[in-house]
């Protein structure tokens, strides 16, 4: 056997380097970060000739690759396809580079290392924190909260409803609706909000859900009145970013995030959305994890859990059809 060394400044030159000495299907044994400089080496055997590995995804587990060319070359078209830019790009590589071994690469592993995911959210919820969604216009927030007032219902946790979108005339009806459909307590506006203050104080176990109206986030002035909000209560905020909104978004999405102590990120429109460069860019930017994800515009369509393998096939088009269903419908 014969070991060969190639160093260059980068693992996608030292890999190209290997690929063009030894073809597309190579044993590479090991990559090694050195000072400016990446070290790949690969072992030759039966003289000089290569050991040819196929570069076949394993059946057992679509995220496990078994040649380090083919899933740099997979992370590579994951980022052009999806617009995530080549910083992100060059921070999955570097993510990725540990995990080409010989034997079964897992592009899951490296991707989780880039994009958070808290798939226990739901169970963390705190009765004493409650969870205000908020969001730009129409992305979701509504519907969202009630798949999530369902979910929560049917694991058996006391919850409730505080409509604070006090701007939309004809919006009342339909939370109101949904609140009574799950047999939840519905409380709308100022009334609203004396009783969410009351009900924190007394109640130890329920958990409030609080519904927003619409931001618009490049306007100061429109985020405004979530001030006193935050500064009266202890809240846990989630943001629900759209999959299909655009990326020249993220830095506004991450200003609003870090003012407003965003903890978890909860996606939509997934089934609308042709790539994935905004939630990613800002799960990335922001290390806020992704707890949940919606995908239709159906109220009968569950959240979905997310992680990286999940993700993973979303982006490289193995997901066509909806993730784990959670069983639970809202019913409407
Ligand atoms: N296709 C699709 N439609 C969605 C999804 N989530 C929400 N919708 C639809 O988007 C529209 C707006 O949803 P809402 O829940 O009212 O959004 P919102 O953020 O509360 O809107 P505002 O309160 O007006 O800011 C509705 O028609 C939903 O059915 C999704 O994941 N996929
Ligand atoms: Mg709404």
């Amino acid at each position: 056997m014969q070991k060969i060394t190639i160093t260059a400044p980068t693992l996608k030159e030292a890999l190209s380097e290997v690929k063009k000495r030894y073809g597309d299907d190579v044993a590479i044994e090991r990559t090694e970060e050195m000072k400016d400089q990446v070290r790949v080496t690969i072992a030759l055997f039966d003289g000089d000739k290569p050991i040819i590995i196929p570069s076949l995804k394993n059946k057992e587990d679509q995220n496990l690759i078994d040649n380090p060319l083919s899933a740099v070359k997979i992370v590579e078209e994951i980022c052009t396809d999806h617009y995530l830019g080549q910083d992100f790009q060059d921070f999955w590589l570097k993510r990725l580079s540990p995990y080409l071994t010989l034997t079964g690469i897992n592009i899951a592993e490296s991707l989780s290392e880039c994009v958070n995911f808290e798939p226990q959210w739901m169970r963390k919820i705190l009765s004493i924190k409650p969870v205000v969604f908020l969001g730009s216009y129409g992305v979701g927030k509504t519907q969202i909260l009630a798949k999530v007032a369902a979910l929560l219902k049917a694991a058996g946790r006391p919850v409730e409803i505080y409509n604070m979108d006090t701007l939309k005339t004809s919006g009342q009806g339909l939370l109101q609706a949904y609140a009574a459909k799950l047999d939840v307590p519905y409380y709308f506006g100022k009334e609203g909000w004396k009783t969410l203050q009351d009900n924190i104080r007394t109640q130890t176990d329920i958990i409030k859900l609080i519904d927003t109206q619409g931001i618009n986030l490049s306007s100061s002035k429109d985020i405004d009145w979530i001030t006193p909000y935050v500064e009266k209560l202890v809240f846990d905020p989630l943001l629900v970013v759209p999959c299909d909104g655009c990326v020249s978004l993220a830095n506004q999405y991450t200003q609003f995030i870090r003012r407003y102590g965003v903890r978890h990120l909860i996606l939509s429109k997934l089934d609308l959305a042709g790539s994935l460069s905004l939630p990613i860019r800002l799960a990335w930017n922001s290390e806020v994890p992704i707890a949940m994800v919606n995908g239709s515009s159906s109220l009968s369509d569950n959240l979905q859990y997310f992680n990286a393998a999940k993700l993973l096939d979303v982006l490289t088009g193995v997901a066509t059809e909806g993730t784990r269903d959670l069983g639970v419908r809202v019913g409407y």
